[in-house]
């Protein structure tokens, strides 16, 4: 063996017993990143402001973004996390449309050694090293704000329809959890007509349809929707049942989309709880961190705000989604 094929074969060993990262660093020099996007859907006007935010950010980053729309499906979303580990992307970011079933599929990434963001939606896993870290909204404490809201507009008494969002996903179950924590405190407050309207107009309409045509719906006097665009819906529904929303029905909602500032400013909402989508900047700080080896906090949370009719015209100008 001659002296330059032995130097060649040990300046080869090193990167054949390094990690997949250091591997990919040294191949890739100075490339740009490859990162696989696993979004939920385009269910709301909330996601697709999401999605526009994360998309704007990895093009102003120079990073191409493998992107892939779940259609609401959980299936979708893991074969979309398998494919990109086939391509072998530097890291995968996923907004997990539920909160259970997603392990096994985090298993492969960790063995792939491609790290994994978790954006917007909590999985649980129990492994937290299956993800390096999450950013997102505090759900519980949206939940929390939306009631504190409706128990100083009704006083503390009103009958309550709720709304719920996609089942099992995380923010489904932590509204709802934040929501019953507070108006616990409260005797006069009752939820007594509750089901899912999966996040979307149509159905958040249908769901309201069916709540003010059952024995209850002439008790109903207020509405909690886990977000803007079942709240939209349902205030359709309202009106078609000849009421006024944002009177005879007092409604809050969560997200705070443009269209809930229109509803508000024309007095059809009450009250929306924000709940930030534009997170891609801060998302991509943190998938360079990672793919770069830096250590990251577990989680990131999004700052957000609460907004009432009063607020809606001023504010509505300078909404961004
Ligand atoms: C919340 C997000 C939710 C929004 C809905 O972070 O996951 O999903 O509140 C969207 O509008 O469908």
């Amino acid at each position: 063996m001659t002296v330059a094929t032995i130097s060649a074969v040990l300046l080869l060993a090193p990167l054949a017993g390094c990690d997949k990262g250091a591997r990919k660093e040294q191949e890739s020099g100075d490339r740009s990143l490859v990162v696989g996007f696993a979004q939920v859907g385009a269910e709301s006007g909330w996601r697709t402001a999401n999605t526009k935010s994360i998309k704007d950010e990895a093009a102003k980053r120079g990073i191409t973004l493998k992107f892939s729309d779940a259609q609401q499906k959980q299936e979708n979303q893991i074969t979309a996390v398998r494919a990109f580990i086939a391509q072998n992307v530097d890291v995968i970011i996923l907004a997990p449309i539920v909160e259970t079933g997603f392990e096994p599929v985090l298993r492969d990434a960790k063995r792939a050694g491609i790290p994994v963001v978790l954006s917007d939606r909590r999985a649980n896993v129990s492994d937290e090293s299956l993800y390096a870290t999450f950013v997102g909204s505090d759900f519980v404490e949206e939940g929390r704000r939306a009631a504190r809201f409706l128990v100083e507009k009704t006083g503390g008494k009103a009958t309550i329809a709720e709304l719920q969002g996609t089942p099992g996903s995380a923010p489904a179950n932590d509204r709802k959890k934040g929501f019953e924590e507070v108006i616990k405190g409260h005797p006069g407050m009752k939820i007594a007509l509750s089901q899912t309207g999966d996040f979307t107009r149509a159905r958040g309409k249908e769901v309201m349809e069916a709540f003010l045509n059952s024995p209850e719906g002439k008790t109903i006097t207020a509405l909690y929707a886990h977000n803007d665009d079942m709240a939209i819906g349902a205030i359709q529904a309202i009106e078609a049942a000849g009421m006024k929303p944002g009177t005879d029905i007092v409604i809050v909602s969560v997200d705070g989309v443009k269209a809930a500032f229109e509803a508000m400013a024309e007095g059809k909402l009450n009250c929306t709880v924000e709940c930030n989508p534009l997170i891609g900047p801060q998302l991509f700080d943190l998938v360079e961190k990672v793919a770069a080896g830096e250590p990251v906090p577990k989680r990131v949370d999004v700052a957000e705000s609460v907004y009432t009719q009063e607020q809606a015209k001023e504010a509505l100008p300078n909404r961004q989604y």
